[in-house]
């Protein structure tokens, strides 16, 4: 089994990633650490406490960044595409889980000294909480076993704005501290997601199962899809944007990749651009293309 962490601003893609890794028998879940992003990180800790609890699932949740790097939010929380809660509005109650007593960057240091080489780090949100953690302790850099970043668009437009991803502009200096690190990195952006649509249709199979799991789920990707569809008329789906990283942790056979070095515009109109080119070090694996049905079939069979 492969340990892992995933560190999530959960909205609705990340609340399907996290049920997806939940399932996934090849993943040792040690930890969620959480970052602002989709909603505050107060509300990215409650969504993930809440979802742990509807899988039946007792793992750590390590609180971090409320804000990039470097002063202020640059881009708007996304409640037009998560709800206002961040779950498409499906969360009922508080959860009664606690968070642990130790920030996440703090926590992620600890971790990977403790088991060097050995830990995967399936980072979903902006990249606040590794930057933090790799500014403070380098040292972890050679020790960390992996990191599958969600986020870039690297030969494709952007979608929060026609340059950048949402969770690279959310705090491009973070990204570009982490991309510049040496670490080990595969990066899973919109050239690869935007290719994993999910429809409406398979939304139906989870009503279905008779399951709290299944029609949580099914409400919340619903407002997902809708919010899609507000976005891309017709697109009659959402991207797979969080899952399709824990696919990529799990089976990194279902994407193909080009080794690159990436940088990230930090100022200006462009920020949170990411610009690959083949040169120069160090270098990350961007993934290029991806085995779409494969991998749709894979997170199906698991998620719920
Ligand atoms: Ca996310």
């Amino acid at each position: 089994m492969k340990p892992i962490i995933m560190d999530v601003d959960t909205g609705i893609d990340d609340a399907l990633a996290i049920a997806y890794a939940v399932h996934s028998p090849e993943l040792e879940f040690i930890a969620l650490t959480t970052c602002f992003g989709n909603i505050t990180v107060e509300e990215a800790t409650r969504n993930t406490l809440f979802m742990l609890e509807k899988l039946g699932k007792s793992v750590p949740v390590y609180e971090g960044a409320g804000a990039p790097l470097f002063g202020k939010l640059k881009k708007r929380y996304a409640r037009h595409i998560h709800g206002e809660d961040g779950l498409g509005n499906a969360l009922r109650g508080e959860p009664q889980g606690q968070k642990s007593d130790l920030a996440a960057s703090d926590y992620i240091i600890r971790q990977v000294k403790e088991r060097p080489h050995e830990m995967t780090i399936i980072a979903v949100g902006p990249l606040t909480n590794l930057a933090l953690a790799i500014e403070k302790a380098p040292e972890i850099v050679p020790l960390i076993g992996e990191v599958v970043v969600m986020g870039g668009a690297v030969t494709v437009p952007g979608n929060i704005t026609p340059y950048g991803e949402a969770n690279i502009v959310a705090d491009p200096d973070a990204a570009a501290i982490v991309f510049a690190s040496g670490v080990r990195l595969k990066l899973v952006g919109l050239d690869v997601t935007l290719q994993t649509l999910l429809a409406s249709a398979h939304l139906q199979t989870w009503r279905n199962s008779g399951r709290e799991l299944g029609q949580l789920l099914a409400e919340m990707t619903e407002f997902y899809i809708g919010a899609y569809e507000a976005r891309y008329p017709g697109i009659g789906g959402c991207g797979l944007h969080d899952p399709l990283a824990v696919g990529v942790a799990i089976d990194p056979s279902l994407v193909s990749s080009e080794l690159m070095r990436v940088t990230v515009v930090t100022e200006g109109e462009a920020a949170g651009q990411t610009v690959g080119t083949s040169e120069d070090e160090p270098r990350i694996e961007v993934c290029t293309k991806v085995d779409a049905e494969r991998f749709l079939q894979h997170f199906l069979s698991r998620v719920i």
